[in-house]
Parts: structure tokens; C-alpha cells; sequence
């Protein structure tokens, strides 16, 4: 082992950071970076299911609550790539990647959002769970990510309590209101769950993930931590959770649970999701339409260059 090697190793066993200065194994680096795109992606993908209730928000205060969420995720996609910048991946490398199917993004992106009620279950259970996973991440061994996801989870809770809010109205609001925000619970159930990712023992990245702390927690336990915190949540609100299983294990001290769908999971992370196309094709389109905006951004940066100082 030469002194480079011994350094990092001495970070990461002290529970330092490490920053993009340090030397890295060039297989820590390419994992970090493949989670970050992962992550970064799914700001920006999780964008849109949400965007298209915009304009058909049920009042200003909720078209303005909804709005600045949604502007937050497209924020945390940006301190994200700026992550991956300092492990050696420019902005322009990732999209491409995205549009060439070679970059993935959360698989709870491909579902469609049908109603208001949806808005609600997204904030709740998917930023939830985001939480629950981002949290964990605050300790990630890389610097660089783990600041970012301090400055995220502040703004994230945020996004949770907008959801549950909007489950709470519904929840006590008329008999048919209720039933949405059941129905909403009944379809992103499972999907939210599903997006801590495979069981541990069939988590291909998880071993190499934890050994370089990269990963303070594994797929399962955070999933757990997510159902153990949710179900009371659903409870107060009245509703029921999709899953005649989930009950209280006096003995584990969890929730149980029923056997997940991977034959689902692995097909919408495959593509094959009902909105897989719909979300690509529109990150596209709209990638393409606003190209003018970064030329004239880097016409502009050209042309005042050295200006600002
Ligand atoms: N979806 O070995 P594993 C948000 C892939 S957005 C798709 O366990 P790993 C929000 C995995 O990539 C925040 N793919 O992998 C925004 C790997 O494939 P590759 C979302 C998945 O990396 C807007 C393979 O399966 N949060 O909050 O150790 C509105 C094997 O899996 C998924 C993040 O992105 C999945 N669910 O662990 C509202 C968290 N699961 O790369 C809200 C950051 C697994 O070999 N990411 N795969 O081709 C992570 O923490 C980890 O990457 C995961 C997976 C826990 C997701």
C-alpha cells in the first residue's frame, strides 16, 4: 500500500471527509459518482410529475407552496452536479448520459401523478422517504455530498410537511376527498417503499458502499426506519396502509411487511415504468428547446470575462 492509499484509507477509517483534493481509489471516485448522478437526475426528473399540477393547483396558496417545492428540487439537482463536477463529470456529460438511457434516476419518477391527492402522497411518502435516506447521507464520506445533503434535508422536510398537509385536508375533508387520499396512499405505497432500492442481499453496491462509509446505512434498514415513522402517520390521518401485513412486531420491535414486487421494481428501473418515456422525452424536449439560453449564457460569461473583478 503506497502513502496515498494509506491517507485515504486513514479518512475514511477516522470518519473524515473526503475532498475532492485528497486522493481516491478511481473506484471510490466512479461510485460516488454514479450514486450522485443517480440522485442528481432524480431532483430533476421528480420534478415534472409535480409541475403538471401547477396550473391546476386548487389555490394560490397551494400553487405558491407547490411552486417554491419544486423550485428546491430543481436547486438540489443543481448542488448535486456541482458534486459530481469535483469528481471529474461535467453537467453536459451527465445529461447526455440521461438521454442515452445510460443514467438512472428514482424509479418512483415513472409513476404518474393522476389527481391533487397525489400531490399530497408525493410530499409525504416520497419526500419522506427521501429524507429518511438523505439523513443518513449527511455522513457520507464524501465532502462535497455530504454538505450538500445538510443544505437539502433543511428544505426537505419542508417538502414532507407540504405533503402531509394537503393529506391532512383531504383526509377530513369531504367522504370523496378521503377517498382520493386513500386511493393516492393505496398506489405510492409500495413504490415509495421500493425506492431505498433492492433487499441488502441482492444490493449489488451495497458491501463496497458501506466498507468506504459511503453508505452509513443499508437499504433495508432505512426502509424500515421509513415504515416504522409512516405508519403512525397514516393512522393519524385516518387512513389505512395497502398492506394487511403491516402490523406491530412486539419481538423486532418494526412494522412488518409484505414481500415487494421486484418483478415491478426491476422493470421500471429497466424502463419499462408506465412514464419512463413520457419523463425522457420530455427532459429532452426541453433540454433541446432551451439551448439558446445556455449559448447565450456562455456568450455572455465570454464577453464579460475578467469584468467582474
Ligand atoms: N430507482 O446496489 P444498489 C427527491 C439501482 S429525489 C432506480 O442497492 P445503490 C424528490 C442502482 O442505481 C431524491 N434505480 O444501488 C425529487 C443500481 O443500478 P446501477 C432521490 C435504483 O446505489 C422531486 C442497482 O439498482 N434520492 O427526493 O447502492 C420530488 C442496484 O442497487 C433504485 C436518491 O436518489 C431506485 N429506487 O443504492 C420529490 C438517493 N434503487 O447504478 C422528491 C440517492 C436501486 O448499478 N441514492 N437502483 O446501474 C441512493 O441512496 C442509492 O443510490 C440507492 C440505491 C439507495 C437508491
Amino acid at each position: 500500500m503506497d502513502k496515498f492509499e494509506a491517507a485515504f484509507n486513514d479518512i475514511i477509517a477516522k470518519d473524515l471527509k473526503v475532498e475532492p483534493r485528497d486522493w481516491m481509489p478511481e473506484e471510490y471516485r466512479k461510485h460516488v459518482l454514479r450514486q450522485v448522478s443517480q440522485h442528481a437526475h432524480s431532483e430533476v426528473i421528480g420534478m415534472q410529475p409535480e409541475g403538471n399540477w401547477l396550473l391546476r393547483a386548487p389555490s394560490l396558496r397551494s400553487k405558491q407552496v407547490l411552486l417554491a417545492k419544486i423550485q428546491d428540487e430543481g436547486g438540489h439537482g443543481l448542488y448535486l452536479y456541482s458534486v459530481a463536477e469535483t469528481l471529474g463529470m461535467s453537467r453536459e456529460e451527465m445529461i447526455n448520459q440521461l438521454h442515452a438511457g445510460k443514467a438512472k434516476y428514482s424509479s418512483i419518477f415513472n409513476y404518474p401523478a393522476l389527481n391533487w391527492a397525489d400531490m399530497g402522497a408525493i410530499g409525504w411518502l416520497v419526500d419522506g422517504a427521501a429524507i429518511v435516506n438523505q439523513v443518513s447521507l449527511q455522513k457520507t464520506s464524501y465532502g462535497p455530498y455530504s454538505r450538500g445533503m445538510v443544505r437539502i434535508c433543511k428544505e426537505e422536510s419542508f417538502h414532507q410537511r407540504q405533503g402531509y398537509e394537503i393529506m391532512l385536508h383531504m383526509a377530513r375533508g369531504t367522504k370523496e376527498q378521503k377517498e382520493m387520499a386513500q386511493d393516492a396512499l393505496n398506489r405510492f405505497w409500495f413504490p415509495s417503499l421500493m425506492m431505498f432500492g433492492p433487499h441488502d442481499a441482492d444490493s449489488a453496491h451495497s458491501s463496497k458502499a458501506m466498507e468506504w462509509k459511503i453508505k452509513r446505512e443499508s437499504n433495508d434498514q432505512l426502509r424500515q426506519k421509513f415504515i416504522d415513522k409512516t405508519v403512525p402517520q397514516a393512522e393519524f390521518l385516518g387512513l389505512t396502509v395497502p398492506d394487511p401485513n403491516c402490523k406491530w412486531n412486539e419481538t423486532t420491535g418494526h412494522y412488518d411487511h409484505s414481500p415487494f414486487n421486484w418483478d415491478e421494481f426491476w422493470a421500471v428501473v429497466n424502463g419499462d415504468g408506465p412514464c419512463n418515456t413520457e419523463r425522457l422525452d420530455h427532459h429532452k424536449k426541453a433540454h433541446n428547446d432551451n439551448a439558446w439560453v445556455r449559448d447565450a449564457a456562455v456568450a455572455y460569461a465570454k464577453k464579460t470575462e475578467g469584468s467582474l473583478v
